[in-house]
């Protein structure tokens, strides 16, 4: 049986190339007749799905997001693909869609623009994660950028009426589709990493959580593990709804959009732990009692302590973090005797080292951190993590934050983002800071040394692969960092980042304010740049 196919002529668009995370745009953008179209099948085409094969189809739930996913089955079965795993309702998480993948898939599509928000004047995105369950890497997306920038038509099958409510299969002979629980498979793979029985008795003793869903996408996942299967009282998870707008909010997992969590974490009669995650699931955010712990730290704390869990009681192959986020793991690596690969920004970039077993955790200083379970970072993953360290130290989580500061320093860091600049402008940043570089080591510049200045190329260990241009860095003598790079997943203008970064090691003094630490470094970068007055930006727009 073969179905009826329509071979739909189309032109190309000029802006079709995936960023840091797939293509990224404004809904409207991705409303325009064919370009959701276009974009498949380049992705189609580039994938090469044979049949019997399957792939997995899911989304954070945005504004769009079902219409898509009818799109995306109908182009799958009119490129002679034969079975398709979608989330019940279209619903997949990041970390999810990735565990799917991996079960036997030949790869997938998510539909996220993760923490960017989402409804008819938000963000909508796509992209395509391969067969080790991870998002697929820069020779891919050139490969389906090119493929883009030269299509003719696309492909799609006129099908009987399909249910996405219903979980089973749907077979009609050419396309198996096949509806599965979106929360079920992944809830049990949380259950083989960590000692769910410690974190039963830890809320059951009395300790407090909070879970800001954002109306997004973990709203159901967290629900099934922390309430029914953690016993923490129903409740616990808050915005638990996925909404197609995210209730009009910024499902991006931060002290400024979090707020209904950051204020009561932060006020009278405050949880001992609270918790958010992003729109699409993969973020998180980590917060004690009155207490933020910053990714980059969170993710020295979990190496340092990864061996209380179950998953990782064997120890570590060894960690990485993108170039950016600050140096505190490095300093948990080499006390460990363990490699820490320093990568791009981007999660891409961390498969082939997971692939190979050269790393077990990873993280980023945008909220991101996993491990070798799947192959994108994963929100819930890091909040059971904490969980399971803070039942099995007996410790709050200020005191497990202290006590690492105490015992290997602290990396003392923040990003500024100046968000929607006029390309032009931020180009002439990144050209006048570059222009620099060479002649930067071996200066004194604030009292410090520069001992290197370079714009950051990474060749990955395991395929040899080079990625140039990843931001550039001037670093010091004493370990403290300057980098500047343009972010690749706005969708309006370009966003500068800027990551201030220096290490007090002296253990009696890892309790400085991080302004004023930081204060004479971050000066020199805005004066390095020339920031303000290429940008006509007095302050950045948000400082993370
Ligand atoms: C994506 C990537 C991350 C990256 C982040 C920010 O995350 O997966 O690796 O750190 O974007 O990237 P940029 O600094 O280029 O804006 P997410 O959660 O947005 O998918």
């Amino acid at each position: 049986m073969t179905p009826s196919i329509t071979v739909v002529p189309t032109s190309p668009f000029a802006d079709q190339r995936p960023g840091t995370s797939g293509l990224r745009k404004r809904t409207t953008v991705f409303q325009q007749p064919h370009y959701l179209e276009n974009f498949v099948q380049a992705l189609l085409d580039i994938a090469a799905i044979a049949p019997g094969q399957a792939l997995v189809v899911g989304g954070d739930g945005r504004f769009l997001n079902r219409e898509a996913i009818g799109t995306i089955v109908r182009m799958a079965a009119g490129n002679g693909i034969t079975h398709v795993v979608v989330g019940r309702g279209g619903l997949l998480s990041t970390p999810a869609a990735s565990h799917l993948i991996r079960q036997g898939a030949a790869g997938g599509i998510i539909l996220s623009a993760s923490h960017n928000p989402g409804g008819a004047d938000g963000d909508f995105g796509i992209k395509y994660n391969t067969a080790n369950g991870g998002p697929a890497p820069e020779s891919f997306t050139n490969k389906v950028a090119e493929r883009a920038a030269a299509l003719t038509e696309y492909r799609v099958a006129e099908l009987p009426a399909f249910d996405l409510d219903a979980v089973g299969v749907q077979d009609f002979g050419y396309l198996k589709l096949e509806v599965v629980d979106p929360v079920a498979a992944y809830a049990a793979l949380m259950e083989t990493l960590f000692d769910f029985g410690a974190i039963r008795a830890l809320i059951a003793g009395g300790f407090r959580l909070r879970f800001d869903a954002m109306h997004a996408i973990t709203g159901p996942y967290a629900v099934e593990i922390l309430e029914r299967r953690l016993g923490a009282p129903v409740g616990t998870v808050i915005n638990g709804t996925p909404l197609p707008d995210f209730g009009g909010g910024h499902p991006d997992p931060n002290l400024t959009y979090a707020h209904d969590l950051v204020e009561e974490l932060f006020g009278d009669n405050a949880p001992d732990f609270g918790a958010a995650s992003d729109g699409d699931g993969d973020r998180n955010m980590i917060l004690g009692q009155r207490f933020f712990v910053t990714p980059s730290d969170s993710l020295a704390v979990l190496a340092a302590n990864a061996t209380l869990v179950p998953a990782y009681r064997g120890g570590l192959a060894g960690v990485a973090r993108s170039m950016p986020t600050s140096a505190a793991v490095d300093v948990v690596a080499e006390r460990l005797g363990i490699p820490c690969f320093e990568t791009p920004t981007g999660w891409k970039f961390f498969g082939n080292l997971l692939d190979a077993g050269r790393i077990t955790l990873c993280g980023e200083e945008s909220f991101g951190t996993g491990s070798n379970h799947v192959r994108e970072k994963d929100g819930l993953w890091a909040v059971l993590f904490w969980l399971n360290v803070v039942a099995a130290r007996g410790e709050s989580v200020e005191q497990i934050v202290r006590a690492h500061w105490a015992e290997y320093g602290r990396n003392y860091y923040t990003r500024y983002d100046y968000e929607g600049v006029p390309t032009e402008a931020a180009n002439s940043v990144m050209a006048h800071l570059r222009s620099q570089l060479a002649s930067l080591p071996g200066q004194v510049l604030g009292g410090r040394v520069v001992k290197a200045a370079d714009d950051f190329s990474y060749t990955d260990p395991v395929d040899g692969s080079v990625s140039a241009k990843q931001g550039l860095r001037i670093l010091f003598a004493d370990g403290t960092r300057i980098v500047f790079r343009l972010s690749g997943t706005g969708t309006e203008g370009t966003t500068i980042r800027a990551y201030f970064e220096t290490i007090v090691v002296d253990r009696k003094h890892a309790e400085y304010p991080v302004d004023s630490t930081l204060a004479e470094v971050i000066k020199l970068g805005l004066e390095l740049s020339q920031i303000a007055s290429y940008t006509l930006r007095a302050t950045p727009t948000v400082i993370v």
